[in-house]
Order: C-alpha cells, then structure tokens, then sequence
C-alpha cells in the first residue's frame, strides 16, 4: 500500500488552542505525523511518496468560492490588522442574526468558523493546500494502479464543511478524494468515518447527494465534539434522502459494542455497491486517547482494519484525529495491516 505525505504539514502549526479555558499546545500537532511515518517504515511499508499539486478545481466542487477566498486571504488581512497573535475566532452567527459575510477579518473568521478552537497561522493555508493534495493524489492512484492507498493527511480535515473550518480542519481531504474518484468515472462513493468524531464537514458536503453516501461511527454529539450534528435521524436530504447514517455512541463505549456497528455501517455499505471506498480513519477512539471517551484497545484497530479489507472495495484512507501521540503511529499502521492482511 502506497502512503502519499508531505513535509509541508509542518507550516501548520499554531502556538495555542483554546482547551479548558486555558491556551495550550495543540493536541493536533507535527509529531503525529511523524510517529505515523516511523510506524509505518518499521513495518516494512514504502516510504511516503510527495504529492503532485493540488487540482483546485476540484475542491471547488465542495467547497463554496467565498470560503475558499477567505482561506487564502485570512492571515494577510490578519496581520493587515497589526495583530501580534494567530487568527481565532470569536463572535460567530448565532440564531437570529444575519449569515451575511462581513467586511473585518474578525468577522469573517466567526462567519466561517465551525469551532473557536482553531487557530490560523502565516503558513497555514500552505500546510492546507498540501494536506489535501495528499488526499486527491492518492485518489489518482486508487483510479489507476492501486487497490488501496494511504494519504497521511495533516492537518486533517472531516470536519470542514462547504463553508465552514474548524475542529483543526480546513480543507475536507475526505471529500475531495470522494470528489476525484468521482470526477476520475466512479459512479459512486461511499465515505466511512470512523474518527472518534462525528464528520459533520463531510456529512454537510455531501447531505443532499446520492452518488457519495456518508456514514460516521462517532461520540454521541449529546455528549461530545462537535456538538451540534451527528444524531441517528439525520438521513440525507432531497436526493441525498437515506445516503446519509449515523453511529453515535457513548461514554465508555467498547470495541464490542463498537464493532457491531461497524459490521452494521460494512453492510450498509456493501448494498450500495460503492466503486470506491474512502475511509476517515481517525485513531481517536483509542482508550488513552486525551480528548476522547471510547476504549479501542491498540488490537482493536488490527481487529477492524481486518474486518474494513474482508469487504474487498478499492480502498484509500485518509488520515484524520488521533491525539494519544506515542500510540498514534502503532494504531494507524494496525488498522492498515489488519486491511492487507485480509
Ligand atoms: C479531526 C479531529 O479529531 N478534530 C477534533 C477537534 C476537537 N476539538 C475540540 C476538542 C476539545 C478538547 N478539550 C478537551 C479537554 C480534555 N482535557
Ligand atoms: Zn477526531
């Protein structure tokens, strides 16, 4: 299996975020990246191949034009401010007020945040551009030469949405490899997210298509980030209607409980008959994962990887969450293995 990664991730890398009322270090940071490479070389896995450009014009098929104007331009009017800090958001449009797009910079970033915990950096839109040409050039390969691929995105990106970053999420690889397996004559896709999260960026995207169907094993939003979708009832929209399924789950939850939705969200899968698979495969379902509360063990994840390549689609992962950073490498390469060893 191929790993299509860049060096430029680590343009993308702010000082703070917002956590517990307290700025701290990012849990999405550039070690991630980097125990993830290491796992994988020490396993026997090719070395991580660079990619080739990002084709924007197929971001601009899931993402809006003013929202992708807004990412290219937010740091230099950031810093046209006089600022000294990283771009965060703060006043957001809540109910009853206007979805209009401000003039500030303030502004924008609250119009076009998803979360306040993200920060935006010099360098960030560059990080983001690379991150999703790994995405789209392991799509390519998926269409051609391969049967599976692995795109080591960072940052990730599940939970930007047409308009919307946040969640330390700006472009939606996921969505994108979805996009261009699309553009590239598959018929249709299926998306399987199984971030401890609930992909609510990709479930936007796609809400009201049929030809990508989107299906989220997470944290019951009830109780965890991001709060606001992810629920059971939520099944797609006009064309989209049934294209869309969701797993929520609580506090505690194991792999045994876990797995049957799994195999659930595999069935599902299977009757749609997809031309290709893309996997969200975050490892923040681990049980020391530090921002989460399900309980995989590190087996779990073979377990599941396992299961994932028994269905025989053509496959590419693309990397999402994952924070227990020292395990994050042997998780990710589990699931990868379990999948070829199918
Ligand atoms: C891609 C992805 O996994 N994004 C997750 C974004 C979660 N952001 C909010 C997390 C809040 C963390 N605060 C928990 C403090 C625990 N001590
Ligand atoms: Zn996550």
């Amino acid at each position: 299996m191929k790993t299509i990664a860049s060096t430029d991730h680590v343009l993308h890398f702010p000082k703070a975020e917002l956590s517990g009322g307290e700025l701290v270090r990012p849990y999405e940071c550039p070690e991630r990246w980097d125990y993830i490479v290491e796992a994988l070389a020490n396993s026997g896995f090719s070395a991580p191949q660079a990619p080739t450009p990002l084709d924007m014009a197929t971001v601009e098929k899931v993402h809006g034009d003013d929202y992708l104007r807004f990412l290219a331009q937010a740091w230099s009017l950031w810093e046209a401010e006089g600022y000294q800090g990283e771009a965060l958001p703060m006043a957001v449009p809540n109910r009853r007020m206007q979805q209009r797009e401000p003039e500030n910079i303030n502004g924008k970033l609250g119009y076009f945040a998803g979360a306040t915990e993200t920060a935006i950096t010099a360098t960030t839109w560059q990080a983001v551009q690379s991150s999703a040409a790994c995405a789209q050039t392991a799509a390519r390969l998926l269409g051609t030469s391969e049967t599976s691929a692995f795109a080591l995105c960072r940052p990730p990106g599940h939970h930007a949405g047409f308009d919307l970053y946040g969640g330390y999420c700006f472009l939606n690889n996921a969505a994108i490899a979805a996009q261009q397996l699309r553009d590239a004559g598959a018929s249709k896709v299926a998306i399987l997210d199984v971030d401890f999260h609930h992909g609510n960026g990709t479930q936007d995207i796609f809400y009201e298509r049929n030809d990508v169907l989107f299906v989220s094993l997470h944290g019951n939003p009830g109780h965890a980030f991001p709060y606001f979708l992810g629920y059971a009832d939520e099944t797609g929209k006009n064309e989209g209607e049934g294209y869309n399924i969701n797993y929520p789950m609580l506090p505690g939850t194991r792999y045994s409980v876990w797995s049957d939705a799994l195999t659930d969200a595999l069935d599902r899968i299977d009757q749609y008959f997809p031309d290709a698979l893309v996997v969200s495969l975050g490892v923040d379902t681990f049980e020391r994962d530090p921002i989460s509360f399900f309980k995989l063990t590190s087996d779990d994840f073979t377990r599941y990887g396992n299961a994932i390549g028994k269905r025989k689609h053509p496959t590419l992962f693309v990397m999402e969450g994952g924070y227990a950073v020292e395990e994050i490498g042997i998780n990710t390469r589990n699931v990868l293995q379990g999948f070829l060893n199918a």
